[in-house]
């Protein structure tokens, strides 16, 4: 079997998920770089591997993917490993609402409103900050209730939903308004202790 390729750049959260995904099912895979804010722009061709112009875009033998949960998904079942995803409907739900929460009101809050606001703007906008970390209260408190009891967010088996949470609260702890908030989730901030002591997340630190 040739390796699989992802293609992305290490500060990417939805690259760091896909890349946790391959990493836990003890996948060899290339990360082939491809900046997407790159001054020079979106180097010619990537449009088709994904016609949107995002990362990551991942190719195993031919068959080419994109969208991070696809990625994801398909890593745990093509490949040996672990299982990623629960066998029971209803976990297998509860993996996919947690997942389709997180795309749909956790990232762009807690990563772009809060942390890239507060750490790449040499004036952030503190509304924009503040309704972000509303938003993220709101997800904190959500996850807090949907979260099983167990190490992980669906219970003892590490899921894919833990793969997507941890790079997005990841990002949102590297500044100080994060971390002040998720102290106040005394559940979560365990888990993510724990997610955090994981190789497959130090592997897929961003360097530097
Ligand atoms: N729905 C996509 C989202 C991917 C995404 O938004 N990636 C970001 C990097 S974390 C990106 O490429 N941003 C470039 C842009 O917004 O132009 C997925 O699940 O893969």
């Amino acid at each position: 079997m040739t390796k699989p390729i992802l293609y992305g750049a290490d500060y990417s959260v939805y690259v760091r998920i896909a890349r946790m995904a391959l990493e836990e099912k003890g996948i060899d895979y290339e990360l082939v770089p491809l900046d997407i804010f790159a001054a020079e722009g979106i180097p010619a061709g990537y449009l088709e591997h994904h016609p949107f112009g995002r990362i990551p875009a991942f190719e195993h033998e031919g068959f080419r993917l994109f969208e991070t949960s696809a990625i994801a998904r398909y890593a745990d079942e093509a490949f040996e490993g672990p299982a990623l995803q629960p066998k029971l409907p209803r976990s297998r739900a509860r993996m996919n609402q947690v997942i389709g929460m997180l795309d749909a009101y956790g990232y762009r809050s807690m990563v772009w409103d809060v942390a890239v606001e507060r750490l790449e703007k040499e004036t952030p906008d503190e509304s924009l900050i503040a309704d972000g970390l509303r938003q993220a209260e709101r997800v904190l408190k959500v996850l807090t209730s949907l979260k099983a009891q167990g190490s992980w967010l669906l219970g003892d088996q590490l899921t894919l939903a833990d793969l997507h949470a941890a790079p997005i609260i990841g990002y949102f702890v590297k500044v100080a308004e994060g971390r002040g908030l998720l102290a106040g989730f005394a559940d979560i901030q365990a888990w993510y202790a724990r997610i955090a002591a994981r190789p497959s997340f130090a592997r897929t630190e961003k360097a530097g």
